[in-house]
């Protein structure tokens, strides 16, 4: 819709291509990097032009305040205010009797949590012929089978993401609107530097005014370079353009921030194909990961995402966001029956520390009980 405004006039020359100065403010926390990653005598960042008409959209965001000492809480501890944990520990919680009335409840939970009917229903009824078999000595007992249970469905997506075997190993950052992408990148970002890897960031958003800074503003805080075009410039010509940098510093992986979109914006879902084939030009094999970004929050509409992007652009892994929050939790079930693709991180919170490998043990006992009152 506002493709127009992507166009630059003609005459107006290529915009250079822009590297935010780095600072180590994480120094205490992070392994030292590479010397490429950090360069400390780069050239000052110069603010990228901002679209002449660009759209209204949010500023920069500014990083949480206590992002400077990130957050390490425990799974349950960030799951507990999720759906899926509320519903299941006022159940639980009420000492119920193992009858068919309770498997109904705990359908009906399991379902609202946004799992997906087929795949709650086929779990519960398990779950009945084992009740019907007096399986059970109590609610604590089908406790721990329904964690098990649970465990199972997610163990096989349980796949964490390798980044050596390539360099530069190449991620392209994928979803539609809002979902975390570019947070997920600085989370990602942080944590690859912690590991002493050489990471370097593509501002591969131009779509929207205050992408770059926000970015910008990672890569800063997190002592790791960006480049970047501004807002207007062509996508895939900043990233192939970061890929070309990325291979002659000997930079480890790099990964490359999109615009959110929509499926039915076929300009922009036609260039993330266009970027795959500017990246293939430098490297046959990249993107070696296309990350897709699911909000944890949006409910079924996540499968409707995982199809389309697959479409697109191809998926090679998941990442769940914003599961700390009002999330049901329900949809990394639904996900894993689904697809089976790898969840690769989830994000619970906002901080650089909360973007967790995905652990499907320690998802599962964040959303359970303890124990069930009354019961061993
Ligand atoms: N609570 C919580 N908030 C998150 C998480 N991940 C991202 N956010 C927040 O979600 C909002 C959107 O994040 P962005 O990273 O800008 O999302 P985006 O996909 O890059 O957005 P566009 O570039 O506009 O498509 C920000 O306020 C983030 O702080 C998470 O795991 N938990
Ligand atoms: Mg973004």
């Amino acid at each position: 819709m506002l493709k127009f405004l992507k166009k630059k006039p003609a005459t107006e020359p290529a915009p250079a291509t822009q590297e935010a100065p780095v600072h180590d403010e994480q120094r205490g926390d992070a392994a030292t990097p590479p010397p490429l990653a950090r360069p400390a005598t780069r050239p000052a960042m110069t603010t990228p032009p901002a679209a002449p008409h660009a759209p209204p959209g949010p500023p920069a965001d500014a990083l949480p305040d206590h992002e400077s000492v990130p957050a390490r809480r425990s799974w349950r501890e960030r799951l507990s205010g999720n759906g899926f944990a509320r519903g299941l520990a006022s159940l639980f919680t009420r000492n119920p009797v193992l009858d068919d009335a309770f498997l109904d409840e705990l359908e009906t939970c399991l379902i609202t949590a946004d799992m997906g009917v087929t795949g709650a229903t086929e779990l519960i009824e398990k779950l009945r012929k084992r009740v019907a078999r007096r399986e059970f000595a109590d609610a604590g007992a089908l406790l721990a089978a329904l964690r098990a249970e649970l465990v199972a469905r997610l163990e096989p997506v349980q796949q964490p993401l390798v980044t050596a075997g390539h360099t530069p190993f190449v991620i392209l950052m994928v979803g539609v609107n809002g979902v975390g992408k570019t947070t997920t990148i600085g989370k990602l970002a942080w944590r690859l530097r912690n590991e002493g890897r050489g990471v370097l960031l593509a501002a591969g958003d131009t779509f929207r005014a205050a992408a770059v800074e926000q970015l910008q503003s990672w890569g800063a805080r997190h002592a790791v370079p960006v480049i970047a075009q501004g807002s207007g410039a062509d996508a895939a010509s900043v990233i192939f353009d970061a890929l070309q940098t990325a291979r002659a510093r000997g930079i480890d992986v790099m990964i490359a921030d999109t615009a959110g979109r929509l499926h039915t914006q076929t300009g922009l879902m036609d260039e993330l194909a266009k970027i795959r084939r500017v990246l293939g030009k430098l490297d046959p094999q990249a993107p070696h990961e296309v990350l897709l970004v699911i909000d944890g929050t949006t409910g079924q509409n996540a499968i409707h995402q995982v199809r389309q992007f697959r479409e697109a652009v191809g998926v090679t892994g998941l990442v769940v966001t914003k599961l700390d929050g009002t999330a049901k939790g329900g949809v990394v079930f639904a996900l894993a029956r689904e697809f089976g693709l790898p969840i690769r991180f989830v994000g619970l919170g906002e901080t650089a520390g909360d973007l967790r490998e995905f652990d499907a043990a320690a998802f599962v006992d964040g959303l359970l009980p303890t124990a069930p009152a009354g019961h061993a």
